[in-house]
């Protein structure tokens, strides 16, 4: 027998006007909606969904953007993630391990530059995953020395690492699963369990760690395999989310890829903003460089990212030089942006009061919490900033 769309209750699909009316008078984006509207097409359209995202940006952060300083110590890895220059077996790529000196040094000038937070990455390399002591080390003299909020994005950690890296100044836990699709993480990040770097951002959480996790676009994956990942954001306990359209890399097995624009990346910041008003979202500097901030900060952004010291060697990740030595990619360099869509950068002890909202409560000691459960400020708690509204 055939079956009716009155048999199947197959809801319309609505309009993206309809979608974004109905989000910004408080409805939740059910998958279907966040899928049309990462599929929105035409000026139209698209100006709708971006100027939501700002108008609910506005309504949780008012004007204020975060600055984030990035030193990226050490590019050996031992694994081999298909879309990445640094990968282990790729010879072209920039190797370096900068000492603890030079990564003070470098932090320092970002600190003195006007940046709220240091992170502190690598690529999974032995020499530091293989010393218990060296990355907390290199955490607590950065810390000592800026007094700034720290991100460390060292790869995967157990949570014997995750807790001395809280303890010796971390804020953050940087780790992406890039695609909550399998087929195309599976191709992407060759040779690393799923679930294991998912069971690492809990364990960073239960240390105590604000967590940020990331997607990629720009594959040639289809559109329902992307809003897959999406959605799948719900379920992250993440402070910060981002998205980065992949950039292909001379020498390693995606380098055929057409460039994909970065379209589909900022439609996707405009609805991970509608889905989550209160957290952070980067606009990375390390895809189209300074020219492409201002769309990344207009689809709904409220942090830039990828901001390097010039002349000291220090290289990006998806573009390991553009706009680095030209001082592009600098707080000085990015303030006329800034100030094009209408944004000031926060200053650290705003952005620390952010965290401070944002950070689990301490776990209760066992007999206190017999009979609370539950009651503790916990992942949801919704951090506050100071000097902006509450987010919606
Ligand atoms: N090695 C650690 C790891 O992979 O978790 C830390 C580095 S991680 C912060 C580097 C991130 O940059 C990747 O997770 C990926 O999201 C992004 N990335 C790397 N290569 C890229 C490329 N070619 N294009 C766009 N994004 C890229
Ligand atoms: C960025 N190049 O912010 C950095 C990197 C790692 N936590 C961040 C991908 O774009
Ligand atoms: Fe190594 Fe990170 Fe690059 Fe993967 S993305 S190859 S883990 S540096």
């Amino acid at each position: 027998m055939m079956m009716t769309a009155a048999d199947t209750h197959v809801s319309p699909i609505r309009t993206v006007e309809q979608i974004l009316a109905a989000r910004l008078d408080g409805e939740a984006l059910s998958d279907k909606d966040v899928e049309v509207l990462l599929g929105a097409t035409g000026q139209h359209d698209l100006e709708l969904l971006f100027s939501a995202a700002r108008t609910v940006r506005a309504r949780a952060f008012g004007d204020v953007v975060f600055l984030y300083g990035f030193v990226y110590f050490s590019t050996y890895c031992k694994n081999a993630c298909a879309f990445c220059y640094y990968r282990a077996t790729d010879g072209a790529s920039p190797r370096y391990r900068k000492s603890i000196g030079e990564v003070v040094e470098a932090a320092g000038r970002l600190r003195d530059s006007g940046v709220d937070l240091i992170d502190l990455t690598m690529g999974e390399d032995p020499r530091y995953l293989d010393d218990p002591d060296a990355l907390p080390a290199l955490v607590r003299a950065v810390a000592d020395e800026t007094r700034l909020a720290i991100m460390v994005s060292p790869g995967v950690v157990g949570p014997g690492m995750l807790r001395r890296l809280r303890a010796t100044g971390a804020d953050w836990y940087a780790l992406y699963q890039e695609s909550y699709d399998p087929a195309l993480y599976s191709r992407l990040r060759l040779g690393q369990p799923a679930d294991r770097r998912i069971r690492a951002k809990r364990q960073a959480r239960r240390a105590g760690l604000l967590v940020e996790e990331g997607l990629m676009t720009g594959f040639g994956e289809p559109l329902s395999s992307f809003a897959r990942s999406v959605s799948a954001l719900r379920g992250v306990d993440a402070q910060q989310v981002r998205v980065m359209t992949f950039v292909p890399q001379a020498g390693t097995p995606l380098a055929g890829i057409a460039p994909a624009d970065s379209l589909l990346e900022r439609k996707a910041i405009a609805v991970m903003r509608l889905l989550f008003p209160g957290k952070l979202i980067p606009a990375s500097l390390d895809v189209d460089g300074l020219a492409g901030l201002k769309g990344r900060l207009d689809a709904g952004a409220n942090v830039v990212t990828s901001i390097i010291p010039p002349q000291t060697g220090l290289a990006g990740v998806a573009q390991a030089e553009a706009d680095i030595d030209n001082g592009a990619r600098t707080v000085a360099g990015v303030a006329d942006t800034l100030e094009l869509c209408g944004l000031v950068p926060a200053t650290p002890a705003q952005y620390r009061a952010w965290i401070e909202g944002a950070r689990p409560a301490a776990p209760a000691a066992p007999a206190a919490r017999a009979g609370t459960a539950g009651t503790a400020a916990g992942p949801e708690a919704r951090p506050r900033l100071a000097v902006c509204e509450a987010g919606a």
